[in-house]
């Protein structure tokens, strides 16, 4: 008997309504290619309720004390630490990693989003002082308004919780559209959202696409706020659709990391931190280090080494405890990667491993989007395999020379989200962190993530900062008072 299908609908006021056009589309198990949930294909008249909703609960929870609002987010990510594995399995069907991976990392850092802003807004303190022979100034912070939180498929809950978070803690309210690829989570989140006692309309969920949804939240002129985690063409149209608006926009967009391996690194720490870089969650994560570059000495030593890690990496089921590369997110998504294998090698690359779906595969999974880790050397810098991002399990690993030539590499990029550097030399550390364009460098390790740190990116990875203090600006206006005498 046929499985019925699940069928998500909007959370508008705490209750879930379908779409006004009654209109939906499938969501895909990326792992067996099949559908498993009907998604809301929303309208602007489905963001119009939603605003509603969000605009009536703002009037009281933007005055609702930050004890009460902390106590609530507080109580949301004890509910999300309750229901772990369910929502990494529900991730890990729903996107494709490895359950593994939502277990430890995702849905756990979920929680973690919910329990530091909740922490944050309890201990805050303004700017104020004597204006002399005028009087006393103090700063005001406010909340905006009605913020919109689009977000992307890659990391559905953790990066959707890192928009959440914040803008309700600051006294917000919110009209959330997930990416229409990953729904899956942020529909089970409504339920804890409103088990832990936050007001109906203070969240609000909008499923669907970027042109239907996504655009409308974009345009409507009484939302003020757009925080934004994506591609970077996405990006460029939100910020020109948003702009003779004045929205205060903050803008997380792609990457094309370097990764810059020295001589004198601690060669075992180097390659098992660089299998991660390369080829954790199928290589979708904008932090992703997918441009390798190896100091010549200890080049193909480190090429060899990558490529025996890569081929003991297991592709496969990502129900399973010890896989650990589950499936690309779509079909689509599958395709563009498979397309810059092909491209390598007409640039003249090597595919030293993968670049291939995997063999062995069981039959449930034969229509699933798998790809085997990919290693490309032979390439230049000025190829679009090492320019573009890719955003799959692919890395190319380049020699260089000296440090002043790496360095001009690295940042040779219209990205500039992240970087991780390998050396045991502290003022070389000191050096070459100095002079990396990206918002993030990383020295000796990769993806600690520091919540209190601002995190973004420079050129065409990004507008804006969030993290500690930066969240708290984006998601607040601030108003100087003066009082005279
Ligand atoms: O992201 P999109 P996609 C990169 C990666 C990927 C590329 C495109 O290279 O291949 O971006 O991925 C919504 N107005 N990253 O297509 O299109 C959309 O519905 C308003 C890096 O998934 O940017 C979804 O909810 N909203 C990134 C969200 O925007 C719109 C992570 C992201 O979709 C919209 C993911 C519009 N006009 C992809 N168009 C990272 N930095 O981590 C789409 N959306």
């Amino acid at each position: 008997m046929l499985k019925q299908m699940l069928t998500i609908n909007n959370f508008i006021n705490n209750e879930h309504v379908p779409p006004v056009s009654g209109q939906y589309f499938d969501t895909y198990e990326p792992a067996k290619g099949t559908p498993h949930a009907h998604i809301p294909d929303s309208t602007p008249a489905d963001v119009d309720l939603a605003f509603a909703a969000a605009s009536t609960a703002f009037q009281t929870w933007s005055k609702t004390p930050r004890a009460q609002r902390a106590a609530i987010l507080y109580r949301i990510a004890d509910l999300i630490d309750a229901r772990l594995d369910e929502f990494a399995r529900a991730e890990s069907k729903d996107q494709g990693k490895p359950v593994e991976l939502a277990r430890t990392v995702d849905i756990p850092r979920a929680a973690s989003n919910f329990r530091f802003f909740a922490g944050r807004i309890l201990h805050g303190v303004e700017e104020s002082g004597d204006l002399a022979g005028v009087g006393f100034s103090y700063v005001q912070r406010m909340p905006v308004g009605v913020a919109a939180l689009i977000s992307p498929w890659n990391l559905p809950l953790y990066l959707l919780t890192w928009k959440i978070a914040p803008c309700i803690a600051c006294g917000n309210t919110a009209i959330c559209k997930p990416s229409e690829f990953t729904s899956l989570t942020a529909y089970m989140l409504c339920s804890v959202l409103k088990e832990a006692g936050l007001p109906a309309g203070v969240v609000n969920m909008v499923f669907g696409t970027g042109l239907g949804a996504g655009q409308a939240l974009v345009e409507h002129p009484k939302i003020p706020l757009i925080s934004f985690t994506g591609g970077t063409v996405t990006g460029a149209k939100i910020l020109t659709a948003s702009a003779p608006l004045f929205k205060k926009t903050s803008m997380e967009l792609g990457g094309k990391n370097a990764n810059i391996v020295f001589a004198d690194c601690d060669f075992e720490q180097a390659l098992r931190t660089t299998v991660r870089s390369s080829f954790a969650n199928q290589g979708e994560i904008c932090l992703c280090g997918s441009r390798i570059f190896v100091e010549r000495p200890i080049y193909e030593r480190f090429v060899r080494g990558l490529v025996d890690e890569a081929r003991k990496l297991k592709v496969g089921d990502p129900a399973l405890k010890d896989t650990n590369l589950g499936a690309l997110v779509s079909k689509e998504h599958w395709q563009k990667v498979v397309g810059y294998v092909d491209l390598a090698k007409k640039e003249g690359g090597t595919i030293e491993c993968g670049g291939k779906r995997p063999e062995a595969l069981q039959p449930e999974f034969e229509n699933g989007y798998f790809l085997e880790p990919t290693i490309i050397t032979g390439l230049t810098p000025q190829c679009r395999v090492m320019r573009e991002e890719i955003f799959g399990p692919v890395v190319t690993i380049y020699p260089f020379d000296t440090e002043e030539e790496v360095v001009g590499y690295a940042n040779d990029s219209n990205y500039g989200l992240s970087c991780s550097i390998w050396t045991e030399n502290g003022r070389r550390q000191r050096r070459v962190a100095g002079a990396i364009q990206a918002g993030t460098v990383w020295v000796n390790t990769w993806m600690a993530r520091d919540l209190r740190m601002p995190f973004g990116g420079m050129k065409q990875s990004g507008l804006g900062r969030e993290g500690g203090n930066h969240s708290l600006d984006f998601y607040t206006e601030l108003k100087t008072i003066c009082l005279a005498d």
